[in-house]
């Protein structure tokens, strides 16, 4: 095999992490509840205009995060690698970019680096670092939200002149190519976990993938950075369970490449992947999730289980003792 990946076919089983501006919001801004299920999305679903947004932001401080205390909840539960949220569509950067200042070095009172303090913890217990990059949606980019949404295009940037013109390349050549660039080569990142491929194409694909590889030859690259890619490693079913009819959009490229193709599931404890306090929101139950690692490990997949981490910057205790439950059954069954 051309890449070092043997480590994530032993992996099974992960922790995801959706942390950002929106964690500090918790699915309410201005005393109303956002709709959808996903915290993450409040910034579009309320469309909240960049001024607005970027003065959320400027508050946000989760002065307890302790990456070490993070990494011995994940380690305890038997989980091998970590993928948390470098940049969601909010276009919030959770590590110090020189390519946007809307990052959580520049743009907040806390001035730290999350990706950093965390990558050099997984490295210190031996847990592999994935980031989760959003590279085809950023809502703080007028570029990127076009050309097909004209109507988001203006509900999240209503101050922009009647003329412009989104055009996703040129969001790609500005922010989105020069972050990746900026995580692989300022952190040692294992996997990249990209999101979301509106407007992508297989050669605008092969732009993101060559980056990657010629930084980083061993970097695994998960097949969200377009669907239906055929050159790439890792491989979501998404969740068996939630998405049933969708499931058939993310299935392997058939045949297999032998040795090449790995299957991963996303899931989250809750009904949100981001920190979710106000409105609909539901936790599944311990039994739920153990079923669900089990169901897709013995599928051959990879199970990749989310936790939104509180504004605060600590582990939701109801993650904690949802990762606790998953943790137990491996140390008696795994
Ligand atoms: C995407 C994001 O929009 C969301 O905020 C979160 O980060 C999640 C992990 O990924 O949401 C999706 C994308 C694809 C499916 C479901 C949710 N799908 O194919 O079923």
């Amino acid at each position: 095999e051309a890449r070092l990946n043997q480590w994530y076919r032993d992996a099974k089983y992960g922790a995801f992490i959706h942390f950002g501006v929106y964690s500090m919001l918790a699915g309410q801004y201005e005393g109303k509840v956002t709709k959808g299920s996903y915290s993450e999305w409040i910034r579009k679903n309320m469309r909240i205009v960049p001024q607005d947004y970027h003065a959320v932001a400027a508050e946000f401080n989760p002065s307890e995060f302790d990456a070490d205390e993070w990494v011995h909840i994940f380690k305890e539960s038997g989980m091998k690698y970590v993928v948390i949220t470098a940049k969601h569509h909010d276009g919030f950067a959770l590590y110090d970019s020189e390519v946007s200042d809307f990052n959580i070095v520049d743009h907040t009172p806390f001035k730290r680096d999350v990706i950093k303090e965390l990558s050099e913890a997984c490295q210190r217990v031996g847990l592999k670092f994935g980031v989760y990059y959003s590279h085809a949606k950023d809502w703080d980019e007028p570029y990127a939200t076009g050309p097909l949404i004209t109507k988001d295009l203006r509900n999240l940037h209503p101050d922009l002149p009647k003329d412009f013109k989104a055009d996703q390349d040129t969001y790609f050549d500005r922010k989105s190519l020069p972050q990746v660039e900026e995580l692989l080569t300022n952190y040692k990142v294992d996997l990249i976990w990209f999101d979301t491929p509106h407007a992508m194409t297989a050669a605008r694909a092969k732009r993101f993938s060559d980056l990657v590889w010629r930084l980083n030859p061993d970097c695994l690259i998960n097949s969200r950075i377009l669907l239906k890619a055929n050159d790439i490693v890792t491989v979501e079913s998404v969740n068996y369970f939630d998405f049933g009819s969708l499931r058939d959009k993310e299935v392997p490229p058939t045949p297999p490449a032998p040795g090449a193709i790995y299957v991963e599931s996303p899931d989250s404890v809750s009904s949100s992947y981001g920190y979710k306090a106000f409105g609909k929101h539901h936790y599944h139950s311990g039994n739920e999730l153990v079923e669900r690692l089990v169901h897709t490990v013995c599928n051959g997949g990879n199970y990749l289980l989310n936790n939104g981490p509180m504004g605060n910057g600590k582990i939701d205790p109801e993650a904690v003792r949802l990762y606790g439950i998953d943790g137990d059954w491996l140390k008696v069954n795994g």
